[in-house]
């Protein structure tokens, strides 16, 4: 996301003197348009279709009716005040009905249009049973990072089409107040996140309006920045494709007059009360009624069946339904569900309805019982478990039980150090890296086309086309028994990078884990300077030499204990440039000095020119398999082979006519180049 510094002072009933000035990012939205990916443009072109034939067919005003959209809201906390009280979320449920329906009397009821859009909390969960609405978790992702975003989706989401999801969390990874999914992005992250002191108008939000949750919805009901993509030339086509939104050159902050574009006709001053500028809470009130199109052109498209009645009959939102007093629902998930001999399950609770006493039982576990809200769990044999869960409120008494929830089993035996990967195989992954992507979609590959740190190729991740924001692709190594080596573990390999801009920036991250993948833990982490190799540009990126790369080396000395650690490459997306990694090395430092061995001199090619018995003689300290291309002048690949050690090659003249060609040998830090003629 683009990382776009602001300040938010607080206001109001705070004087000057007591007033805080924090600083904040920007949603985290700004670069969708900008980096010209696949599913924004599809969403685009569907929402752009829908507007048409709808203008088209009735040549007036978009025929609109109530639209109700059933929330639900967890409350992701760690147990201090981000656990914000059903009132403080009530009072956000308040502020988004006044500003999306401009509701008389209201701080919403200013210029713009109804949107006829409420928003109510689910009074059904997905199983059909009675909910506030409210889910509250108690777990450490209160505080996640972007890599972990993921993780709050697999922790509690309600089907996507069916409920908005939002997320109350206590901070947000660089400080960002909140973020949001757009309309045909994955369902499985779709939603919003909000930091706790931006959500609602009461308790640890009174210095707030609510609007940030309005601004993310907007987000989510498929509407851009009034300053996206600056002023352009037409106002209509360009920006935010909102006509009657006013063009602005760049989001403003507090609530400035100030007329940033004039290409607009007539030529109006920025809209600073517009929901969806960076404006502060206190100077928004409004929605164009071209946004309202944009949004009902979502609610037809993209996100259709949320607020049909069926959909409303099934989560309780329909108008008159009343809800019972609700029984409890009992719930729980966990951190893993296969772990090995001796390793512990985290449960998480997840009950609904404001539960306040619990049993568990763990049969095959260590405790086999617990009243605790989230019990650590020891698992000692192999073999399959059941878990139940007893929950009880004020109303009732609740059950769950998941037979087989837990599988234990026997490490498996890692193999033997070093471990050494140059990605000089054609195959991608080479054999025993398994790649992580869930989203199926951009992920680690291979390439040939940049100056390699060493040999044919190098793992490449383009970052510049991903906008699946804070998803994690990763290189997963084959488990590993690092005590088969005897001197100190290490772990080192070669990186380069450069960002598309210098407001955002991906993320590297090297993890481990000695619990068989239940849980891992980060050994190294890069991100903006840090991580830069080369210089910022748009286009992608591509290192032009082998100095430019990096070099990583991680000391594995607390791990040496593990006989099966399983290391991963991670790069979190941030819609940056490309990532490339190359060289890696498990287990000892690599062999530096190879350099110094091989040269213009170990390769002789004789006779040259070509006859029959020409040979290629190699002479100095090869890696084990190296790779030799043949490249004709006009740089086409015309033959390739590997070979072992030192040795002669024999060449058959028959694969090449008659000219001049290049011969490269890929050794591990150099590239030898060699010519030869064929007459
Ligand atoms: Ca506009
Ligand atoms: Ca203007
Ligand atoms: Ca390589
Ligand atoms: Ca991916
Ligand atoms: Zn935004």
């Amino acid at each position: 996301m683009k990382k776009t510094l602001y300040l938010i002072l607080f206001t109001g009933h705070l004087s000057l003197l007591n007033a805080q000035i924090q600083i904040h990012e920007s949603c985290g939205f700004d670069n969708y348009l900008r980096q010209n990916n696949i599913s924004v443009e599809k969403f685009e072109r569907t929402v752009q279709n829908y507007l048409r034939q709808n203008k088209s067919q009735r040549n007036s005003a978009m025929p609109q009716s109530l639209k109700i959209i059933p929330v639900v809201v967890h409350v992701v906390h760690n147990g201090g005040t981000e656990n914000i009280s059903d009132a403080q979320i009530q009072s956000q449920m308040d502020a988004l009905n006044e500003d999306y329906r401009k509701m008389p009397g209201t701080a919403g009821d200013g210029a713009g249009a109804d949107t006829e859009i409420e928003f109510r909390l689910a009074k059904k969960d997905p199983q059909g049973r009675c909910t506030n609405g409210i889910v509250r978790i108690k777990s450490t992702l209160t505080s996640h990072q972007n890599y972990q975003r993921a993780d709050l989706a697999k922790l509690s989401s309600w089907d996507a089409t069916r409920y908005l999801n939002i997320y109350v969390v206590k901070t947000i990874s660089g400080g960002t107040a909140g973020y949001a999914s757009f309309p045909g992005g994955p369902t499985d992250q779709d939603g919003i996140v909000v930091m706790h002191t931006y959500f609602g108008r009461t308790g640890t939000a009174s210095s707030s309006l609510g609007r940030t949750p309005t601004h993310e919805a907007g987000h989510w009901l498929g509407v851009y920045h009034t300053f996206q993509n600056g002023c352009g030339t037409d106002t209509c086509t360009e920006g935010d494709y909102v006509c009657d939104t006013p063009p602005a050159a760049n989001p403003n902050y507090f609530c400035p007059v100030i007329n940033s574009c004039s290409n607009d006709f007539p030529d109006v001053k920025d809209q600073i009360e517009n929901y969806m500028d960076y404006s502060d809470d206190n100077c928004k009130n409004m929605f164009t009624s071209g946004q309202k199109e944009r949004m009902y052109a979502t609610l037809n498209t993209e996100r259709i069946t949320v607020w049909q009645l069926s959909n409303l009959i099934a989560t309780g939102c329909d108008s008159g339904y009343v809800s019972a007093p609700c029984n409890a629902v009992a719930d729980f998930t966990s951190n893993a569900k296969n772990i090995c001999v001796g390793n512990s399950v985290s449960f998480v609770n997840k009950s609904l309805n404001n539960c306040t006493t619990f049993q568990w039982n763990f049969p095959g576990g260590n405790p086999e019982t617990s009243t605790q809200l989230n019990p650590v769990i020891k698992y000692d044999s192999t073999g399959n478990y059941e878990v139940s869960l007893k929950a009880t409120n004020s109303n009732g008494t609740d059950s769950v039980t998941i037979e087989n929830y837990i599988t234990v089993s026997i490490p498996p035996t890692g193999r033997p150090v070093p471990f050494i990967e140059n990605f000089e195989e054609v195959v991608f992954p080479p054999q025993g890296i398994i790649l992580e992507n869930p989203d199926n979609g951009i992920t680690w590959e291979l390439d040939t086309v940049a100056v390699k740190f060493s040999g044919y190729g190098s793992a490449k991740i383009n970052n510049l086309i991903n906008i699946n924001y804070g998803q994690a692709d990763a290189l997963v190594f084959p488990n590993m028994d690092l005590t088969t080596f005897t001197e100190t573990p290490i772990m080192t390999f070669r990186w380069a990078y450069a960002r598309s801009d210098a407001n955002y920036s991906d993320e590297l991250m090297v993890l481990i884990s000695t619990d068989c993948g239940a849980t891992f833990k980060q050994i190294f982490y890069r991100t903006g300077s840090q991580l830069t190799t080369g210089t910022t540009q748009t286009t992608p990126y591509i290192p032009d030499s082998s100095t430019v790369w990096k070099f990583a080396k991680i000391q594995l000395t607390p791990y040496a204990f593990s006989k099966n650690a399983i290391l991963k490459i991670v790069n979190v997306t941030d819609g940056g440039n490309n990532l490339y990694i190359d060289s890696i090395n498990i287990g000892k430092y690599p062999i530096t000095s190879r350099n110094n061995f091989s040269n213009e001199n170990s390769v002789l090619i004789y006779p040259n020119p070509f006859t029959g018995n020409t040979v290629v003689h190699f002479t100095g300290n090869f890696k084990e398999k190296t790779l030799v291309r043949i490249f004709d002048i006009f740089g086409k690949e015309v033959y390739y082979f590997y070979f072992q050690i030192a040795s002669n090659v024999f060449i058959p003249e028959r694969n090449f006519k008659k000219g001049i060609y290049i011969m490269k040998i890929f050794d591990n830090n150099a590239v030898i180049v060699k010519k030869f003629i064929v007459q």
